[in-house]
This record gives structure tokens, C-alpha cells and sequence, in this order.
């Protein structure tokens, strides 16, 4: 009997503070907008946003491990973004580092593998290097996977796609007859990943902006105003329990 006192105990404080193991997403996306405007309206540059917005991304990386996210994709550069000031790229380009030299360490204890989708190679050395590295040495984490989109545009993903599909008809002996939604995943960047359940924007956007096209078919969307700076595990737990909620409300369906 007295070993079921702290059993109980527990689950009701689980259900006081609304934490909810059932219908965690497994793959949350997100697209981190809002650093510029952060920065302009502390009167700084842009590019301060940028780096505050780093310290955001490993907060978000902290509480979705632990909450049992199983894949994390960040939005950090699209093949859009190249038309920026050339000064804002070569600062954003940087930031890879910058996050890796403060966080790689935290990242191996919290067991998460890193990797990254686009169009990895027009990437600037400098920038590849410290990513390779990354990937490298978490390689063999068996955790949350935190996936970030560097030179990733959805169109160019579908087309490149057609691309390869069309070279392994003519060249590798793939039939036409077998082309269907399941093997056409298999030719995107995400071929090892599960569709979002769930992608937030921040910074009162409601766009998809070129994000996981093909991937965000059936993906429930949580927007909020809250800017990416400022965003952290509150407001994460926030888009989380309304996720859950949504969940539960078709679940009763
Ligand atoms: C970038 C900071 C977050 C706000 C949104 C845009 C700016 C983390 C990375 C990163 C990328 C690869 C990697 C480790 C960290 C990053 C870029 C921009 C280009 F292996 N944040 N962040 N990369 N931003």
C-alpha cells in the first residue's frame, strides 16, 4: 500500500501541471522569425538578433529532447535568405560556429545527433567544416535528432527530387509504374525523417515560406507573436500542450 502513495502523487501532479506524455509530436519544425525586428526595436543591428536568436535555439533543443521530441528541424537559412545584405550572409554564416563553440558540449550530454538538409555543398567552407565536424562526433548519439535547414528551399527540394527520379529511370533502372508518395519521399532531403506533427513560426507570420512543402501535408501549424529572441521552454510548452489538446479533440472524434 505505501508503495502506491508516490505513484498516485505523481500522476496527479502531472495532471495539475497539465504535462502531457501522450501525443508528444514526434517531429517538430520551426521556423525562428523574428531576430531583426528583436534587434531593431532594442535600437540595435540586425545581426544582434541573429546572435541572441543562437542562445533560443539551444533552449528549444534543452526542453524538446526532453520532453521526448524525437526530431528537431530549425529553419536557420533559406536559399531565399542569399539575397540579403552581403555583410547580414557572412554574419549568419558564422553563427554555426558560434552556436557549436558554446553548445556542442551540452549537445553530446543531452545524447542528440545533428545533421542538416539543403543544398549543403554552396555552403562557405569555413561553415562546412565546423558542421561536418558536428555531425561527425554526434554521429553515434541515439537521442533527439536536431536537424538543421541551411540552404533549404522546398520547391528546389520537389524539383531536385523529379531530378534524381528521372536520372534512375534512365540510368538505374527504376520503373515509372513504381513512382508513388512513398517512394518520391525517398528522393527528399528528409528521406530518414517522419513528417512534422507539428511547426511553429514565431514573430506573427503565418506563412509556410518555401518551409518542408511536400513534408507539412498534414502538419498541425502554431503561430505566435512572440519573436525569436525571446522565445524559450515556456512558450515551447505552450505550443506543446496545445498540440495536445488538438490531439485529444480528435481523439474523442
Ligand atoms: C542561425 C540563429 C537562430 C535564429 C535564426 C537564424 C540565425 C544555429 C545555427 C546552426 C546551424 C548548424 C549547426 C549548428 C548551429 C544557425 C545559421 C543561422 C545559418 F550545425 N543558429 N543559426 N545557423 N541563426
Amino acid at each position: 500500500m505505501s508503495m502506491k502513495i508516490p505513484f498516485l502523487k505523481k500522476k496527479q501532479k502531472a495532471e495539475e501541471s497539465q504535462d502531457d506524455l501522450e501525443n508528444v509530436p514526434g517531429h517538430v519544425a520551426i521556423i525562428m522569425d523574428g531576430n531583426g525586428r528583436w534587434a531593431q526595436r532594442k535600437g540595435l543591428p540586425r545581426i544582434s538578433g541573429h546572435k541572441e536568436g543562437v542562445h533560443a535555439v539551444n533552449k528549444v533543443v534543452k526542453i524538446a529532447s526532453q520532453s521526448g521530441v524525437k526530431a528537431l528541424t530549425m529553419f536557420a537559412f533559406s536559399t531565399e535568405n542569399w539575397k540579403r545584405p552581403k555583410s547580414e550572409v557572412d554574419f549568419l554564416m558564422k553563427l554555426p560556429k558560434e552556436f557549436l563553440h558554446m553548445y556542442l558540449p551540452e549537445i553530446m550530454d543531452n545524447n542528440v545527433r545533428i545533421k542538416t538538409i539543403g543544398e549543403f555543398d554552396a555552403l562557405p567552407e569555413h561553415t562546412k567544416k565546423v558542421i561536418e565536424y558536428a555531425v561527425d562526433s554526434t554521429k553515434n548519439n541515439d537521442g533527439m535528432l536536431l536537424n538543421f535547414a541551411l540552404n533549404y528551399g522546398g520547391r528546389y527540394e520537389i524539383i531536385r527530387a523529379v531530378d534524381k527520379i528521372i536520372h534512375d529511370i534512365d540510368s538505374n533502372g527504376l520503373s515509372i509504374n513504381e513512382l508513388d508518395e512513398e517512394l518520391f519521399s525517398q528522393y527528399l532531403y528528409t528521406k530518414e525523417l517522419q513528417d512534422p506533427d507539428l511547426l511553429i513560426r514565431t514573430s506573427g507570420e503565418q506563412r509556410l515560406s518555401n518551409f518542408l512543402l511536400w513534408q507539412s501535408a498534414y502538419t498541425e501549424f502554431w503561430f505566435t507573436d512572440v519573436l525569436w529572441p525571446d522565445f524559450d521552454e515556456h512558450v515551447f510548452k505552450e505550443a506543446l500542450r496545445e498540440y495536445q489538446q488538438r490531439k485529444r479533440r480528435y481523439g474523442g472524434l
